[in-house]
């Protein structure tokens, strides 16, 4: 039940777009002639040129949308959404804005008068890569099914100048690269100067009591920084509406180092103005551990003080200094703690700028604000140091230990006589040194606490949030991650899409459960058929991409067995290696009477600093170069590691898998979307039970999924008397796999480099228990190699996936948010 818009609604969207002042020049083609000769002035066009012309003539389009959108929502004052989030994965917008506003046609007709295909133009537009991984990326899905549903939710992020980097591979070694994805420009963006606000850093605080009698406090001697709105349209689906992406940039202001200037110093102190400028220069490129850098805390306060004061802004336009009705008509998401700094924050704005009393403030932050988890990982769980807040933000720390205050006597009251207790659940982490723990801060202030998949939800209630469960079972939830079908089907899988419309009508793209009417088709001979061919047709355009990206052929009659992500221990790329290498020994061996020809392709990011996932792209490197060097394996086996994994890259890569590698260690993949994404566009998986894949093996059932591995409870049971060895001494094959590592056969050049893997894998102390898994999986993968050799029966699974995968349409997420979170 996705869709709930009244009738008066519509109609009134209707009536704002009716009363529109007529756009003059208003076809596409007109506005493309325009952009095209007013911008450029010659007659030969690169297609750098022609891509700018038309995604400035496609933003003119959606103006006047973008502008009744606005005009709606503060007519009819519905309920507003800001999703704060440090990360918005966006990717590539043109081809998503094509589809949304249905100019497919015109546009592919248009182009031909600029002899040259649209694909082309599509392909030089560069990724907006404003986040890490699946959490960014989630944040991009959120907002097109928001739109698509008709919500008015609005993204706050922040407008990196340098987004995720580069990847290279030098001598297989991972190497990064700076991405300045403005360097043309971005055609996409509107700077909007009226929306600027002022952000305080650093000073001092001192209170005053008022001539009411009541105490003030005051933030004096702060260094101020400008924060710049920078809008991005986000077109729902064949809708009208365009919501808002509002990315800040920060700048100095004018008065910026004053003192300086009145010293004389001019050019010294504008060139200081750098340092106002460095809070939006750069994402920070780690997406499972803390940082604890102090830039990375500005870069939070920044996004989340510029954003509130936005919304207050707004709300003090329209109903003056009265926030009684403030929660009825606002909710903040929360994007995991990143942004949760937002909540002191907002606090400080209503107490000490808007002057509500305490609890009348805390009233309104506390019906707010909602937070989502995406993680259990300990080494991800933000604490900043008491110290580095008290400096950056002193008032900001007052308000913190204020809330903790008030909080612990609820603890207090709740265990009494319970130190323990107090000490455990306490906002402020003694020790050494004082930590504020963020989790902890956005779960008393929120009135939502949610996890992102069935799995992860509960081991927060029962584990890593036990306490604050017992406290308030109320606040937790959970909601299961999505992806949109727009991009991930739709739009990245035409061929597949066309089939599937071919057969259901065109209702799946906004509403995917539809697809579930597939299962009546897997005995239908012709509908196997075009199924396999688009299948095939999808593998020949990766192959491609993997030609000219690693210089490897892939065969398409070959099973395409793929893991992309980023790199981590817990995501057990190196399980996936480890079965690699025992494949190729078989082939070595000659054992090779049961085996399918697989191509395997893994891709993925390792954050700077992390050595093992480094080493983990170094070893997939050199297998892969021993694996395709060999002639004879080479009829069997061909491996390759792309390079620079991103959203435009899984476009391709996703459509052409057969076999999706989920293999996280059961409990610390919080939920994985990528899974969904090979699920939708007919992979079959072979994973683990963790995170969303436990959902996805309930839709589609076992005979459709390739199982294996401990279950989360008996990886926690295990974990406590670990022996490695035993596992290895029982399996012969990990037993020849760990030998060959061992022996330098993948490092003939660079002895020993793999010894800190070995050591990993042998330790009594892995937490990813590698060796515990392998037998299980490498059976798994006999089961996958048996089931491929039957085209019938795969390509039946195939269907199955895609049938059962409607369940993981981000619109059924967001229709939860809708009506169990926000309310809206
Ligand atoms: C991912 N988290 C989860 N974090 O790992 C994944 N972290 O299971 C889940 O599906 C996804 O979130 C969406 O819920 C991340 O991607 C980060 O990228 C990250 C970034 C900075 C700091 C910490």
């Amino acid at each position: 039940n996705v869709k709930s818009k009244s009738k008066k609604q519509v109609t009134a969207k209707k009536a704002a777009a009716n009363s529109l002042p007529q756009d003059l020049d208003a076809s596409l083609a007109k506005r493309m002639q325009r952009h095209v000769s007013h911008g450029l002035g010659r007659d030969k066009h690169s297609k750098q040129e022609l891509f700018q012309a038309l995604a400035l003539s496609i933003k003119e389009e959606m103006l006047a949308r973008w502008r009744a959108t606005r005009q709606l929502d503060s007519q009819f004052e519905c309920k507003q959404v800001a999703y704060l989030s440090l990360e918005f994965l966006m990717g590539r917008a043109m081809g998503n804005a094509i589809m949304n506003l249905d100019l497919l046609p015109e546009t592919k007709a248009l182009m031909q008068d600029y002899a040259v295909e649209l694909e082309e133009l599509e392909e030089v537009e560069h990724d907006a890569g404003l986040g890490n991984g699946g959490l960014g990326r989630l944040a991009a899905c959120f907002l097109d099914s928001c739109a698509s549903l008709d919500l008015s939710v609005t993204g706050y992020g922040i407008r990196y100048e340098y987004g995720m980097f580069a990847q290279k591979l030098v001598d297989g070694f991972q190497v990064e690269r700076p991405d300045r994805w403005l360097r043309e420009g971005n055609p996409w963006e509107v700077r909007v100067s009226e929306h600027n606000v002022t952000v305080p850093f650093f000073g001092h605080t001192s209170s005053y009591v008022d001539p009411n009698g009541r105490r003030n406090v005051v933030w004096l001697d702060t260094q101020d920084v400008l924060a710049v709105a920078y809008d991005m349209p986000v077109p729902g689906y064949k809708n009208d509406r365009i919501n808002t992406l509002r990315l800040w940039k920060s700048e100095a202001t004018d008065d910026f180092d004053l003192e300086e200037f009145n010293q004389g110093d001019y050019t010294e102190a504008v060139a200081r103005k750098n340092l106002a400028e460095q809070i939006t220069m750069v994402l920070y490129p780690n997406d499972a551990s803390e940082n604890g850098k102090e830039l990375r805390l500005r870069q939070q306060y920044f996004l989340s003080s510029a954003s509130l004061q936005d919304l207050l802004n707004n709300w003090v336009r329209k109903h003056g200094n009265d926030f009684s009705q403030f929660a009825k008509y606002n909710v903040m998401q929360l994007n995991d703690t990143h942004p949760s700094i937002a909540i002191p924050e907002l606090m400080r704005l209503l107490v000490d700028e808007h002057f509500l009393e305490w609890d009348d403030a805390w009233q309104v932050v506390s019906q707010t604000m909602a937070y989502t988890n995406h993680t259990l990982l300990p080494e991800a769980l933000e604490r900043w140091p008491v110290r580095m807040l008290g400096h950056m933000l002193p008032r900001i720390l007052e308000i913190i230990f204020e809330i903790n205050a008030r909080y612990l006597e609820l603890v207090a009251h709740q265990w009494p006589g319970d130190e323990q207790k107090l000490a455990a659940m306490s906002i402020i982490e003694e020790g050494q040194e004082q930590h504020v723990r963020m989790a902890y801060l956005a779960i008393v202030a929120s009135f939502s606490v949610n996890g992102v998949a069935g799995l992860h939800s509960k081991l927060l209630t029962s584990g890593l949030f036990k306490d604050f469960y017992q406290l308030w079972p109320e606040k937790f939830n959970n909601k299961t991650n999505g992806v949109t079908p727009r991009r991930w089907l739709a739009h990245c899988n035409p061929e597949l899409a066309a089939l599937l419309t071919k057969r259901l009508g065109a209702d799946w793209v906004s509403d995917l459960s539809h697809l579930n009417a597939l299962n009546a088709f897997t005995d239908d001979k012709a509908f196997l058929r075009d199924w396999q061919q688009v299948k095939l047709n999808n593998k020949a355009v990766l192959k491609q991409l993997i030609k000219a990206e690693c210089d490897v052929d892939f065969d398409v009659n070959m099973l395409f067995d793929v893991q992309v992500k980023r790199i981590h221990e817990y995501k057990r790329q190196l399980l996936n290696i480890l079965h690699i290498i025992h494949l190729y020994h078989q082939i070595q061996q000659g054992n090779t009477s049961n085996m399918v020809p697989r191509c395997i392709l893994i891709g993925g990011k390792a954050a700077p600093g992390y050595a093992m996932a480094k080493l983990i792209i170094k070893l997939a490197s050199n297998v892969a170069h021993m694996v395709n060097s060999d002639a004879e394996v080479a009829k069997y086996l061909r491996v390759a590691f792309l390079p620079n994994y991103n959203v435009s890259a899984m476009e391709r890569i996703c459509p052409a898998t057969d076999v999706s590698e989920q293999i996280s260690t059961a409990g610390k993949e919080a939920s994985g979307t990528g899974n969904m994404k090979f699920m939708m566009n007919g992979a079959v998986t072979i994973g683990t039970l963790d995170g969303a894949n436990v959902e996805m093996l309930e839709e589609v059932g076992e005979d459709n999924f390739f199982l294996f591995g401990l279950t989360a409870e008996q990886v926690m049971e295990q974990r406590l008397n670990y022996q490695p060895q035993q596992f290895i001494n029982a399996s012969p094959a990990l037993t020849e796999v760990l030998s060959l590592i061992e022996s330098g056969h993948f490092s003939l050049l660079e002895p020993g480099i793999f010894a800190p893997l070995l050591t990993a894998i042998t330790s009594p102390d892995d937490p990813w228990m590698t060796a515990a898994d392998f037998e299980s999986y490498r059976l798994a993968q006999e089961r996958v190699a048996k089931a491929y050799k039957d085209p019938i029966t795969w390509t039946q699974m195939s269907i199955r996936n895609t049938a059962a995968s409607g369940r993981f349409s981000s619109d059924v997420t967001i229709a939860q948010y809708r009506d169990e979170i926000w309310r809206a």
